[in-house]
C-alpha cells in the first residue's frame, strides 16, 4: 500500500473542469517539467477538461514549455495544483489564491504545508519524479502522452544533474527508464539542457578563476551587478552555473552569491556532505539537506554564512 494520496488527486482531478497547475518563481527545468508535464497528462488523459499553465516568464528554458494565458475569471470553479514549490511566498503569480480546492505536489521538506491536499514525497529525486508516480499508481485513469514524458524526463534530468546527484534512487531510474520507453527522443533534450550560451561560458570562466576555497573546502564566490553587467547577465541566466564548483577536487560546500537589482544578494548553497538547509533556513530561505537556497542583506551577512558552512565543514572533516 502507498501512503501518498496519488487516488484521492486524481479522483479531485476528475471532479473540476478547469485545472490551472502553478510552479515556483524563476522556474528551472523540473518546475516546468513537473508543471509542463502534469498538464500535458491530464490534457491527454481528460481532453474535454480546461487545463492550463500559470506563472511568469520562463527565460531560456522555452524549449521545454510556456505559459498560457491564465484570466482571473478561470479560477472560479478550478481546482489549482502547485508543483515543486515548497512554500507559498515562492508561488509564480499569486492568484493561486483564487480557486476553489488547491493540491501541492512537491519533493521540498514540507515546512510550509499549504493546500487542501498534500502530495509530498520528500524521498523523491524531484517534482517531476512524483509526478510520474501519479501516473503509474492511476494508468487506468491516465495516459501518457510524449510530450509529458518529455517534459517529466526533464525535470527529472534538471534536479538530479543527469543522474549524479545523491537524490538518483534506483526507483528514479526505473521511472527514467518507463517515460523513455514513451518515444520522445532523450537525446535532443538532454543536449538542450547541456548546451550552455556563450555568455554564460564566459561567466564560468570567471568563476573558476575567481573562487575562493578555504582550507576545509568551504568555497565561495560573489556576482556583483557590475559583473553581471559585464558579461550580460541577469540572475536567472547564472542558474546553470551553481554546480561548477563541486567539480572542483576538495571542495566540499559552496555558496554563489548573486547581488540583485534592489541591493540584496541571492544564495545560493550547495553541498557535497555537510547538511546545509539549517543553514539557509536561519538566512531566509531554506530547500533540499544538500541544496538551498537563501538571502543575504548585505556583504557581511554572506560572511556570517560563510563562517556557519566553515563550521559544518570543519566538523564533517573531522568526524
Ligand atoms: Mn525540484
Amino acid at each position: 500500500m502507498t501512503l501518498f494520496p496519488y487516488k484521492e488527486v486524481v479522483e479531485t482531478i476528475k471532479k473540476y473542469d478547469t485545472i490551472i497547475v502553478h510552479r515556483h518563481m524563476n522556474p528551472d527545468p523540473d518546475a516546468l517539467g513537473s508543471q509542463g508535464g502534469l498538464v500535458e497528462l491530464l490534457k491527454g488523459s481528460f481532453p474535454e477538461k480546461k487545463i492550463i499553465k500559470a506563472g511568469g516568464p520562463v527565460g531560456d528554458l522555452g524549449f521545454l514549455t510556456t505559459m498560457d494565458e491564465v484570466k482571473d475569471e478561470d479560477y472560479k470553479e478550478a481546482l489549482v495544483i502547485v508543483t515543486d514549490t515548497a512554500n507559498t511566498p515562492r508561488i509564480s503569480d499569486k492568484r493561486y489564491q483564487l480557486g476553489l480546492k488547491l493540491i501541492k505536489i512537491d519533493h521540498h521538506p514540507n515546512d510550509d504545508s499549504y493546500g487542501d491536499l498534500q502530495l509530498v514525497n520528500i524521498q523523491a529525486s524531484s517534482c517531476s519524479e512524483i509526478i510520474a508516480d501519479l501516473y503509474l499508481e492511476n494508468q487506468e485513469d491516465l495516459i501518457l502522452s510524449k510530450e509529458a514524458a518529455r517534459l517529466l524526463y526533464a525535470g527529472i534530468v534538471g534536479d538530479t544533474g543527469r543522474f549524479l546527484y545523491p537524490s538518483t534512487t534506483p526507483h528514479t531510474l526505473k521511472i527514467a527508464a518507463k517515460l523513455m520507453e514513451s518515444g520522445f527522443v532523450p537525446s535532443e533534450v538532454n543536449n538542450q539542457m547541456n548546451s550552455i550560451s556563450p555568455k554564460v561560458a564566459k561567466l564560468t570562466g570567471y568563476i573558476l578563476q575567481n573562487l575562493i576555497i578555504s582550507e576545509v573546502g568551504v568555497a565561495k564566490v560573489l556576482l556583483t551587478q557590475e559583473i553581471l553587467k559585464q558579461f550580460d547577465l541577469t540572475d536567472t541566466e547564472t542558474a546553470s552555473i551553481v554546480s561548477i564548483p563541486g567539480t572542483i577536487e576538495g571542495v566540499l560546500t559552496w555558496g554563489i552569491f548573486v547581488e540583485q537589482p534592489e541591493g540584496h544578494f541571492r544564495c545560493r548553497l550547495r553541498s557535497k556532505g555537510p547538511v546545509i538547509n539549517e543553514v539557509a533556513k536561519r538566512h531566509d530561505g531554506g530547500g533540499h539537506p544538500l541544496a538551498s537556497g537563501a538571502n543575504a542583506k548585505n556583504t557581511e551577512e554572506i560572511d556570517q554564512i560563510i563562517k556557519e558552512l566553515t563550521e559544518l565543514a570543519g566538523k564533517w572533516v573531522n568526524k
